[in-house]
Formats: C-alpha cells, sequence, structure tokens
C-alpha cells in the first residue's frame, strides 16, 4: 500500500478503523486465541550503541546491574519454568550491537538447539547479524529473529547515532535470506509525530516477506535514559497502531511488548479487539517490570480468550490449545508436546 493510502487509512474515525481491523483479524486468525511469550535477557547491559530509550546503552544512566552471557543450563531452565507457566514461544535478548563469531555465538547457537527442542518456538535478539550467522541459528532451530526498525526512518537518527536503518534492513534482509521469520516492530510514544508512526508502519508493511510478528512496544521511559521525561501518548494513538497494523498486515502476530504494565485492562482488551493476538507474560521484560502472569490470565479468563498453541513447521504441536485448553484458560501448566 502506497503512504498516501496508509494515511488515510490512519485517520479514519477510531471506532471505524478498530471494527475493519477487528473484521481481518477474524478472517485471518483465531481471535479466541492469545499467543503468551516469555522474554529473557540472556546478556544485560553495556551495549555500545547509543538508543535514546535503552536502559542498556553505555551512553544512558540507567540504574543497571550489567550481566554477563548466561550459561547455557541456566536459560533452559528458564526456558522450562516459562513452558510450565503457558509460555509458547521463548525469546532471548543480548545486549549486543551484533553478533561476533566465537564462543559466546555458539553458546547461543546451543541455546536456542535447546528451547527448540523443548517444544517451543525460540527466538532471539542479538543485534546485527550477517547471513551466515543467521544460516547457523536457523540450522539451531530458530523460529524468529526479532530486530525492530523502531520508527521512522527521518527520526530513527534522532533516536540513535551509532547506526543507520539501513544497517537494520540488511540485517532483515540476512534474517529473510537464511529462511528465518522476521519479528519486527517499533516503539510508540519516543516523540515521533503521527506521521513517523504512518511511515514505520507502512515501511514495516512493505518489507518482504512481510514480518511474522510485529512487536507493537509502548515506550516504557526509563531513569537515566534521555527519553526518561518524554510525554506519555495517547492510548488510542496506540490502538490506532495496532489496528493500522492489523490491517496492513493480516497475517502476522501483533505482538504488545513493551508498556502493558501502565495500560489499563480495558484499553489491553480494545487493542485485543484491533487485532492484538501476542503478549509477553511474565514479571519481567529484559529490565524492566512487566504484568504479572495472574494478571494476564484472568484477563483472558474474562474476555472468554485462550492461550494458543505452539507452532512447529507450521503446525500446533497440541491439538488442544496452550495449558488446559479451557476458554480464558486458568494458567496450568498441562501442555503435552508432541
Ligand atoms: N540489542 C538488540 C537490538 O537493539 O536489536 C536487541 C535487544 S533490544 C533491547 C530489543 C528491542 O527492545 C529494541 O529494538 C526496542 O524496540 C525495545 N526496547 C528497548 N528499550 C525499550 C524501552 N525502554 N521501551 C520500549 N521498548 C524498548
Ligand atoms: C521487542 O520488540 N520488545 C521486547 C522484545 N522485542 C525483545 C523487548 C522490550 C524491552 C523493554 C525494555 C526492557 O525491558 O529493557
Ligand atoms: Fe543496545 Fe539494543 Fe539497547 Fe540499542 S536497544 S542500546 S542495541 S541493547
Amino acid at each position: 500500500m502506497k503512504l498516501e493510502d496508509v494515511k488515510e487509512l490512519y485517520q479514519k474515525p477510531l471506532l471505524d478503523l478498530i471494527y475493519d481491523a477487528a473484521t481481518v483479524h477474524r478472517a485471518n486468525h483465531d481471535h479466541y486465541e492469545m499467543q503468551m511469550c516469555t522474554l529473557l535477557s540472556i546478556k544485560t547491559g553495556g551495549c555500545m550503541e547509543d538508543c535514546k530509550y535503552c536502559s542498556q546503552s553505555i551512553h544512558n544512566n540507567a540504574d543497571l546491574e550489567k550481566e554477563i552471557l548466561m550459561k547455557t543450563d541456566e536459560v533452559l531452565e528458564q526456558a522450562r519454568k516459562a513452558k510450565e507457566a503457558g509460555s509458547t514461544r521463548f525469546c532471548m535478548g543480548a545486549a549486543w550491537p551484533r553478533v561476533l563469531d566465537g564462543r559466546a555465538f555458539d553458546r547461543v547457537c546451543d541455546m536456542v538447539k535447546g528451547v527448540s527442542e523443548m517444544g517451543m518456538e525460540a527466538c532471539c535478539t542479538l543485534g546485527m547479524l550477517t547471513e551466515e550467522q543467521a544460516v547457523k541459528l536457523k540450522e539451531a532451530g530458530l523460529t524468529a529473529y526479532n530486530h525492530n526498525l523502531d520508527t521512522s526512518e527521518e527520526y530513527y537518527e534522532k533516536i540513535i547515532s551509532t547506526r543507520t536503518y539501513q544497517d537494520r534492513l540488511d540485517t532483515l534482509a540476512n534474517v529473510a535470506k537464511a529462511g528465518i521469520s522476521a519479528c519486527c516492530g517499533g516503539i510508540l510514544g519516543m516523540g515521533e509525530t503521527e506521521e513517523d508512526r504512518i511511515k514505520l508502519l507502512h515501511t514495516l508493511s512493505n518489507l518482504d516477506p512481510q514480518p511474522e510478528s510485529v512487536p507493537i512496544n509502548m515506550l516504557v521511559p526509563v531513569k537515566g535514559t534521555p527519553l526518561e521525561d518524554v510525554e506519555t501518548l495517547d492510548i488510542f494513538e496506540w490502538i490506532r497502531c495496532i489496528a493500522v497494523a492489523r490491517i496492513l498486515m493480516p497475517k502476522s502476530m501483533v505482538r504488545l511488548s513493551a508498556g502493558r504494565l501502565e495500560i489499563s485492562k480495558e484499553a489491553q482488551a480494545m487493542a485485543f479487539m484491533a487485532g492484538a493476538n501476542a503478549i509477553f507474560t511474565g514479571e519481567k521484560l529484559l529490565t524492566t517490570p512487566n504484568p504479572e502472569k495472574d494478571f494476564d490470565y484472568e484477563l483472558l479468563g474474562e474476555l472468554g480468550m485462550k492461550p494458543r498453541a505452539p507452532y512447529k513447521d507450521g503446525e500446533p504441536v497440541t491439538a488442544q490449545g496452550g495449558g488446559c485448553g479451557k476458554p480464558g484458560g486458568c494458567g496450568c501448566a498441562s501442555q503435552e508436546a508432541a
């Protein structure tokens, strides 16, 4: 779709937009299902990039303990716990600007292999990546690689100066060449304009192939970062972006990522209506807090929704759905992996 058409869509009356997005959502997905995912920071802090929003950049002054790359066993233990808690996708994040070949990367490949063998979708976000490294991750069993465009190309250089938009696009191309699905989205509420949000959605939807997953992060204003005092984005703008993402990328998982802790359950329900169908569960994202598991399962229950089954090679691993398979789920661990 052309930029002008995306703009026209974006500016529709909100309730019409949500109605249209809900229609697209129901035609392409089971709208009762929510994919539950867990994040783990496998290497925390000390990152050389200067992303203005990030707690992990050495250029910022966030109060954060740096941690070296975790051991494979520890990561797989966390993955097992996440699976028991009902998660079907496990995403490992490292505060690296780029992947360097060597023992650390080999260890990450072992982690991916272990998570995949548990019957969970394995996802990584490790910064920039070459095609050869992407192939290694694919061979280890990686389902998806998270690499966000974050905002429009124009606003990007106001947020990050140590890399370019083209660097991001190059990594996304390497991921696609290796046959790995891309998880690619952005951050809203960084002081960008409506035009920037429209351009981001336009660029995301014109990626070829479209991202399998589109994380929509609401900025978590971390103390000690240059964006700590940025004005909070109106929640209807957040919902508008989710609806437009759903219409432009009908088959993608639209993933509510950072920022949910500050968003009311009513607004989250509206986002589900507008087509969001994946959330990160667990009380921590990478370094910032997230709603507790009970909040999420209660909300799904109240709305008559249920956790989604994991998918491997396009086929569901379980026939019943996540947890016990009851609508709304109960957070139980009775998930049988094939
Ligand atoms: N270093 C890798 C990279 O930048 O691609 C991976 C880790 S990075 C923390 C993953 C994503 O988290 C970023 O692309 C950004 O979209 C999101 N993120 C980081 N800090 C955030 C914050 N304070 N609020 C919202 N989203 C944030
Ligand atoms: C994404 O887009 N959001 C997640 C995941 N991909 C890796 C990360 C959110 C991080 C929020 C800030 C933090 O916890 O440090
Ligand atoms: Fe580093 Fe990623 Fe944080 Fe940027 S977003 S500072 S690349 S960890």
